[in-house]
């Protein structure tokens, strides 16, 4: 996959994009990641990206053009749109899961104080990470791409860690353990050390539905929305 991300802040990629899971999928060529400085594509010698809101008002508003050239320097046919801002739809897994089945993404940061409406007509989607207000587009980005790109085939290492992680089937995760097997009286359930697989996997699934109840009823309630099943749900 590739994924392209326009921005007034470019270098707020670099530490997240330079770690990790991100660097090695990138190092692997399992995902291509650029980042364009949308003042890159200014053509006064002051390279302005905003401008004040045309009625009056407060704040500085992100002009049209430069938007538009940045986004048409890098599509292709094929490539999506996205706009990061917190009026568009919120991001879940399924969502993610959507997303990382496109060849190319392109994502445009929003800034706070807002952007020209016209800007709205070149994205395909419009994408929230949550309800509240970010400063700008530039850490939702940073999520949307974190999100999409541990789903891409070969990111992850363990393909188990894919299957069982909190959301699939509408659950969270159960509790896990690692060694010592008692931590300062703290220990690990029993069940865990008994050897006996079937057990384990029931014990699992019991305690995930009951996190779940617990902390994420909503999720219980949510069946509707999400189609992913896991080996408890089948
Ligand atoms: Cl995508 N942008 C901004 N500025 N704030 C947000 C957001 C995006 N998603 C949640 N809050």
């Amino acid at each position: 996959m590739r994924i392209d991300i326009i921005t007034i802040f470019p270098k707020m990629f670099e530490p997240v994009l330079g770690e990790s899971i991100l660097k090695r999928a990138q190092a692997a060529g399992k995902v291509k990641i650029l980042v364009h400085d949308l003042r890159d594509h200014t053509l006064d010698k002051h390279r302005k990206v905003d401008d004040r809101p045309f009625g009056g008002g407060s704040g500085m508003v992100l002009c049209p053009e430069p938007v538009f050239k940045a986004v048409a320097a890098v599509k292709k046919s094929g490539s999506k749109v996205i706009l990061l801002t917190p009026q568009g739809r919120k991001l879940d897994q399924s969502m993610a899961k959507r997303l990382a089945k496109q060849k190319h993404l392109i994502f445009v940061c929003g800034r706070y104080e807002g952007f020209d409406e016209r800007i709205r007509a070149l994205a395909d989607e419009e994408v929230s990470i949550g309800d509240y207000i970010l400063t700008g587009g530039e850490l939702a980005a940073m999520v949307l791409t974190d999100v999409v790109s541990r789903l891409l085939p070969g990111v992850l290492g363990d393909k188990n860690s894919l299957n069982f992680e909190s959301f699939e089937g509408n659950l969270l995760e159960y509790p896990q353990y690692t060694r010592p097997a008692n931590f300062r009286s703290m220990e690990v359930p029993r069940v865990l050390l008994s050897g006996d697989h079937q057990k384990i996997e029931c014990w699992r699934a019991q305690q995930a539905l009951k996190r779940t109840r617990e902390k994420r009823p909503d999720l219980l309630n949510n069946n509707n929305k999400k189609k992913g099943k896991s080996k408890w749900t089948k």
